[in-house]
């Protein structure tokens, strides 16, 4: 659009929030006070006391019980969903079906055949309209990482050592959320890493955590292993009380490399080395959280994405169904997947 005297007036990208709870709230000021072109024109959720604290934040934005009552009123130029997985599908096949660009948080669906639904709603619909928020991918150190992988700088990736440890949990987080929740984020990273999808899983036990909540059993080692033969081993521990962290050691054939140290101001005093640790995901990946929508901002610009797609959410998805099974079977369980339509073999 161009103004009278010649400067150009960029429109903002008007973005309806679907869910105001920890992750949704959290990316509406993000979207209103760091990300560049785009605003919360939309709040949809159901929970008034929470719509209006998101409202609180978000100056442009009208609020919504549901997602057909905002595409009716035309409300948005594009949808983040911040809602767990399970009410994804109800929010995105209409959003799909109205041709909006979407950025779905993890994971895209509870199980792979949902996933198969939302992605065969996608290929319907003609376009590539989702991305899914696998927010790993864009904090710089695992970029880096990626990339000296596939330098083979340091010789081949043998195996992959990644920590997730989460300070604590909330009441409704179960044992099979350790792995559809939690370990989602790894095996997405790990295949994202290793440039190669998850061949198998296995879980097992570490001795139990009696800080734990009743009924969970954890902390757990998953091994993922993927179709080129890298290892990665998974230790997720959600009752670790200290703080947030996700590390992972990359062994090549000659070197090792480690990403997620503690960084920020240490000090010694009296005898030790004190560094601060993070105390959520909010911190520890805050960066990552800008860059994926900053970029997923300029992409819809150009009718794009730039991330991963909701195939990659549901060859998750699919590895996931592996991931509940080995753990409840105890056994080395094969990720079974669908042959990866025409639809998505020019993307991403
Ligand atoms: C949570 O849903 C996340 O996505 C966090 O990144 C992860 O660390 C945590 O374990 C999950 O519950």
């Amino acid at each position: 659009m161009a103004t009278a005297n010649n400067a150009t007036v960029t429109k903002e990208l008007r973005i309806a929030v679907v869910g105001a709870g920890l992750m949704g709230a959290d990316h509406v000021i993000r979207i209103e006070n760091r990300i560049v072109g785009a605003t919360v024109s939309a709040i949809v959720e159901p929970d008034e006391a929470r719509a209006q604290a998101a409202l609180g934040t978000a100056p442009n934005a009208a609020w919504y019980k549901n997602i057909e009552d905002a595409i009716a009123a035309d409300a948005m130029d594009a949808v983040l969903i911040a809602t767990p997985g399970q009410f994804h599908e109800p929010v995105l096949i209409p959003a799909i079906a109205a041709g909006l660009p979407i950025l779905c948080e993890k994971p895209l669906a509870p199980d792979a055949e949902i996933s198969l639904r939302i992605v065969e709603a996608e290929i319907a619909s003609g376009k590539q309209l989702v991305q899914v928020g696998f927010m790993r991918r864009f904090d710089a150190e695992y970029a880096a990482l990626r990339e000296l992988i596939a330098s083979q700088d340091k010789g081949e990736l043998l195996g992959l050592h990644c920590k997730h440890r989460n300070p604590s949990v909330p009441d409704s987080y179960h044992n099979d959320m350790l792995i559809f929740d939690s370990v989602v984020h790894e095996i997405d990273v790990v295949r994202f890493l290793a440039d190669s999808p998850i061949k198998s899983v296995e879980v097992k036990h570490f001795k139990r955590n009696s800080k734990s909540p009743a009924g969970l059993q954890e902390p757990i080692l998953v091994l993922l292993e993927t179709e080129s033969e890298v290892l990665a081993t998974v230790e997720m521990n959600v009752s670790v009380g200290f703080g947030y962290q996700v590390k992972t050691e990359a062994v090549f054939e000659s070197g090792i490399a480690d990403i997620g140290r503690a960084a920020g101001m240490e000090i010694a005093y009296d005898g030790q080395l004190i560094t601060q640790e993070h105390a959520s995901f909010k911190t520890r990946f805050a960066a990552a959280y800008d860059a994926q929508i900053q970029r997923w901002v300029r992409a819809v610009e150009k009718g794009t994405i730039d991330g991963p797609s909701a195939w990659d959410g549901y060859l998750a998805a699919a590895a996931v169904e592996a991931g509940l099974e080995a753990l409840k079977t105890g056994t080395k369980v094969q990720a079974k997947y669908q042959a990866k339509p025409s639809f998505y073999k020019s993307a991403n």
